[in-house]
């Protein structure tokens, strides 16, 4: 069967699925939805209600990193899992303490115990060990970007977005050059490619 792909196009978690997806060549029907307005078919295949989710002959995966590793174990034609258990800790410290400084930074209002000015600090203080990893080469673990590349970048995109001018203006030049390199690569141009919403290709009614 062809893998469905439950997604919405701007979560830093569903790029990452769909860009091991890409990466493994895997074609998949992907099926665009609304975060406040869930499909019953996606919630039936997943309950807990986040994208994305996929549907495979292997059965249902709801957590992106278990996508990419799924994807990747079909087809891993750029080496993407030729990584070690300790560069694996970059995605615990992404997925943990950097995206928790990074929601009390872009969505200050949901956080009013938190200061947002420390959530950004806490979050920056997070992004210079990368910058030092990528002085010494071009992807966070070696010569060639790996999984933890794609794991990571649509969360430091997402920090960077919060305040451009603030980012380039901090002394991480590998970093910024680093994110450069995959906001302009052709892969993330074809996983960020727009998708009409599956509610209206169901029922007909315009996006
Ligand atoms: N641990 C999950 C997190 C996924 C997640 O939190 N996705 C967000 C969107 S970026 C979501 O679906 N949230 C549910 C909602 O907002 O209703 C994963 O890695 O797949």
């Amino acid at each position: 069967m062809t893998p469905i792909l439950w997604s919405f196009r701007r979560c830093p978690f569903a790029m990452r699925a769909r860009l091991a997806l890409h990466g493994a060549q895997i074609t998949v029907d992907h099926r665009e939805i609304l975060l406040r307005d869930k499909p019953a078919e996606m919630l039936a295949a997943s309950p807990k209600g986040t994208v994305p989710v996929l549907q495979t002959r292997d059965g249902v995966i709801d957590e992106s990193l278990d996508v990419m590793h799924w994807a990747l174990a079909q087809n891993d034609p750029e080496g993407w899992l030729e990584f070690s258990a300790d560069d694996a800790a970059l995605i615990a410290t992404n997925d943990g303490p950097f995206k928790q400084a990074l929601d009390r930074t872009k969505y200050a209002n949901r956080y009013p115990d938190a200061d947002p000015d420390q959530a950004r600090a806490t979050a920056a203080a997070l992004l210079h060990p990368l910058n030092d990893r990528l002085s010494h080469h071009p992807a966070l673990t070696g010569p060639q970007d790996t999984m933890i590349d794609a794991a990571l970048f649509p969360f430091v995109r997402q920090f960077a977005m919060i305040d451009r001018a603030w980012f380039d203006a901090q002394p991480w030049p590998h970093l910024a050059t680093w994110l450069n390199r995959h906001l302009d690569s052709a892969r993330f141009a074809a996983i960020m490619v727009k998708h009409p919403l599956y509610r209206a290709a169901e029922h007909g009614k315009p996006a």
